[in-house]
């Protein structure tokens, strides 16, 4: 007897799930039907399609599974299916405060992840944030609060650091607790870090971020020329090469956030 080949066309697929064909193109933008493009078709793994057969809807309390459904369409740069995901977390009952720390941020440390052990190169790093990028763009405005602002905090990353996206991230959690937030994005020179504090409106914290590690001189100059600039003022340090509030303060912060949420925690606690 001839063995039923290993994978299907889509329309066989929709045709086995018994949907419409743009409803399987919509699972797997999604990252519910794990498919991959052979030339101008969709080819789908019959496994596949037996896994989403037996699944069950996700929970909210299901988030890690939104975070790889996300992670899959980074790895392509499928930036329509990433937003797809998104939107599907949304509608299942995810803040966007949820979106950044529990879809996002482990989907990008499980990128760089795979790429430490070398099965993705950095041309899909680079992808994946630019992909990043757009959607963090796109949620961004359902982190503003309505009302009057608490202040501003200034944001930036530490001289000759290019992960911004973290930063991203801690901005939108702080605008969603009521913070008007300057983002500086990557590489921030020290002036610029100057100029940005002592223009602000209100200013009530900067927040360096420090993602690669040995570039600990630069910190320790950023916060000691913004610690005579802005004296009164919160100097806040994050990012995964600040392993604790002790290495911060030793770097001359005055506090230390392990993410995002906790950031913000952190300003609350400065204003009681
Ligand atoms: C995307 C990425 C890049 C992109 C960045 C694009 C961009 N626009 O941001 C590019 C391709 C440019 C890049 C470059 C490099 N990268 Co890179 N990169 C990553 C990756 C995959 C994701 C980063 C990210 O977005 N993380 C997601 C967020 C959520 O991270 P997070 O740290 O958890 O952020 C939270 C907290 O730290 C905190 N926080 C952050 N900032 C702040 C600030 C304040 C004030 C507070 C209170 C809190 C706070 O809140 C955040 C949100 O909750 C990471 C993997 C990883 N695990 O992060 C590697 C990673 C950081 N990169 C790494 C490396 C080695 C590099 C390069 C040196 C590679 C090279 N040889 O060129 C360069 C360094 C460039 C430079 N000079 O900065 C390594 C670092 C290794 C180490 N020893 O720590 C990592 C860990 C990959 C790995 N697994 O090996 N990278």
């Amino acid at each position: 007897m001839a063995r039923a080949s290993a994978t299907v066309s889509l329309q066989e697929a929709a045709a086995i799930l018994g949907v419409h064909y743009m409803t399987a193109y919509r699972y797997v933008r999604l990252g519910q039907l794990e498919a991959e493009k052979v030339g101008t078709t969709w080819q789908v793994r019959r496994d596949a399609i037996d896994r989403l057969q037996r699944q069950e809807r996700p929970s909210k309390a299901r988030r890690a599974a939104w975070g790889e459904r996300f992670e899959s369409r980074l790895r392509v740069g499928d930036g329509v299916g990433a937003w797809g995901v998104v939107e599907a977390a949304l509608g299942a009952g995810a803040t966007p405060t949820d979106i950044h720390l529990s879809v996002i941020g482990p989907a990008m440390a499980s990128i760089g992840e795979a790429w430490e052990r070398g099965e993705l190169d950095v041309a899909h790093e680079h992808l994946a944030s630019v992909v990043v990028q757009r959607v963090i763009g796109r949620l961004s405005p359902r982190f503003v609060r309505p009302g009057v602002s608490r202040g501003t905090v200034v944001l930036g990353c530490a001289p000759g650091e290019r992960h911004a996206i973290p930063v991203l991230l801690v901005a939108d959690v702080l605008r969603a607790s009521g913070w008007d937030v300057v983002d500086l994005g990557a590489d921030v020179p020290v002036a610029s870090f100057l100029v940005a504090a002592e223009t602000a409106s209100r200013l009530a914290a900067v927040g360096v971020s420090v993602t690669t590690p040995g570039n600990e001189d630069a910190v320790r100059s950023t916060l000691d020329a913004l610690s005579v600039s802005v004296p009164d003022v919160a100097l806040l340090l994050g990012g995964r090469a600040v392993g604790d509030s002790a290495h911060a303060r030793s770097l001359g912060a005055t506090g230390w956030a392990a993410d995002a949420a906790g950031a913000a925690e952190l300003l609350d606690a400065a204003r009681r």
